[in-house]
C-alpha cells in the first residue's frame, strides 16, 4: 500500500510503478451523502477505482465559511475508513478556490494539517492535497512558500505519506516548480487540472516542460467538459490526454461525483441514488470516465 516518488513516478514498495485513476467528490459541504460505504465500493469494483479523492471546499460554505467542521472532520475520517477497507488510497483535499491564495489562510491549514497527518500517519493509503488551486495573480513563490511551511507541519507527523502541491493558474502551471524547487521534496508530487474543453496543446506542453525538468506531475482533477465544469464534452481532446497519461503513466482522478445539473457531474440530475448505479444513473461525462477508468 506505501507509495514512494522516484524521480517523476510513483511506485509501491517493490519499485513497480503506480497509477492511481479515481473519481473526485463535489464539495463536501455539497454533497456528503456520496461518502458511504456501497458508493465507494461501487466506484472500486465497477468503475475500477483506486483512488478517491475528498473535495474540501475551504469557501462557498465549506470549511472556512459556515460548514459544520467536526461533521467535515467526521466525513473525512468516514471517507478514510471506507477506502482503507476497500484497499483504496483516498486524497484529502484543501480546496480553495474563490479564496484563491492559498496564503490567507494559512493559519487554518496549519491546524488541519496538523490534526489529519496526526490522526493519518499509519494509514498508508491517506494522501493529503494542500491547496486545491491556487488562481489569480498568485505565484508559484508565493506557493511554494505555503508549501515550505504546510509540508514540515504533515512531515513532523507522518513522514512518509504522499503530499499533492496545486500549482498556480487553477493548477495549471506546473513547468514553474522546477525554477524554484520547494526545501523538501520528498514523496512530493505536482498538480496539473485539466478541463479537456478548455486546455489543449498548450497545457500538455506545460506538463511535458514539466517532466522533463525532473517534476512529477500528478492529475488530481479533470473532466472532458470546459472549465466551467460545464459545457460539451470534448472527446477528440481528452483522447490527446489520455495518450499523455498513458505515456507518462500519470495518475488520473474524475471531477465530480455528484448529480448536479452540470455536464462534469458523472450521475445525471434525477439520479437519487447514492450507489449501485448503473449505466441508466449515469451522465455521458460519466460514461466516459467510467470506461476509461475500466480500460486502464
Ligand atoms: C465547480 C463545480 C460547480 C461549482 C463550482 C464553484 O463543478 O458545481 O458551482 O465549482 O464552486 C475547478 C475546481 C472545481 C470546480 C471545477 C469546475 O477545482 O471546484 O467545480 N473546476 O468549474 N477547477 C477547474 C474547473
Amino acid at each position: 500500500m506505501r507509495l514512494h516518488v522516484d524521480g517523476t513516478q510513483l511506485k509501491n514498495v517493490t519499485g513497480d510503478i503506480v497509477q492511481l485513476k479515481g473519481v473526485s467528490s463535489s464539495g463536501l459541504q455539497w454533497y456528503p451523502e456520496y461518502i458511504n460505504k456501497d458508493a465507494l465500493q461501487t466506484l472500486h469494483d465497477d468503475w475500477k477505482a483506486n483512488v478517491f479523492r475528498m473535495a474540501m471546499y475551504t469557501a462557498e460554505g465549506g470549511f472556512l465559511d459556515g460548514a459544520d467542521q467536526k461533521k467535515q472532520y467526521e466525513l473525512i475520517d468516514k471517507g478514510v475508513q471506507i477506502t482503507k477497507e476497500l484497499g483504496m488510497y483516498c486524497i484529502i483535499d484543501w480546496h480553495i478556490l474563490a479564496d484563491y491564495n492559498p496564503n490567507d489562510h494559512i493559519d487554518e491549514a496549519k491546524k488541519f494539517f496538523d490534526c489529519v497527518s496526526k490522526k493519518y500517519a499509519c494509514e498508508e493509503h491517506v494522501i493529503y492535497e494542500i491547496c486545491n488551486e491556487p488562481n489569480q495573480d498568485v505565484t508559484w513563490e508565493q506557493v511554494k512558500a505555503y508549501a515550505d511551511i504546510i509540508i514540515p507541519v504533515i512531515r513532523a507527523n507522518d513522514k512518509e505519506n504522499l503530499i499533492l502541491v496545486g500549482t498556480p493558474n487553477w493548477s495549471q502551471d506546473v513547468d514553474l516548480v522546477a525554477k524554484n524547487p520547494l526545501k523538501d521534496t520528498k514523496n512530493v508530487m505536482f498538480v496539473c487540472h485539466f478541463y479537456a474543453a478548455t486546455h489543449k496543446e498548450k497545457l500538455r506542453a506545460k506538463v511535458e516542460e514539466a517532466i522533463g525538468d525532473k517534476t512529477p506531475v500528478f492529475i488530481s482533477e479533470y473532466s472532458i467538459c470546459d472549465a466551467s465544469g460545464n459545457g460539451a464534452l470534448d472527446y477528440e481532446s481528452a483522447a490527446e490526454w489520455v495518450k499523455l497519461i498513458e505515456k507518462y503513466h500519470l495518475s488520473f482522478i474524475g471531477w465530480n461525483l455528484s448529480n448536479r445539473d452540470e455536464s462534469s457531474a458523472v450521475l445525471l440530475p434525477d439520479c437519487k441514488k447514492v450507489s449501485g448505479w448503473t449505466e441508466a444513473d449515469i451522465n455521458e461525462s460519466g460514461i466516459w470516465l467510467r470506461n476509461i477508468l475500466r480500460s486502464h
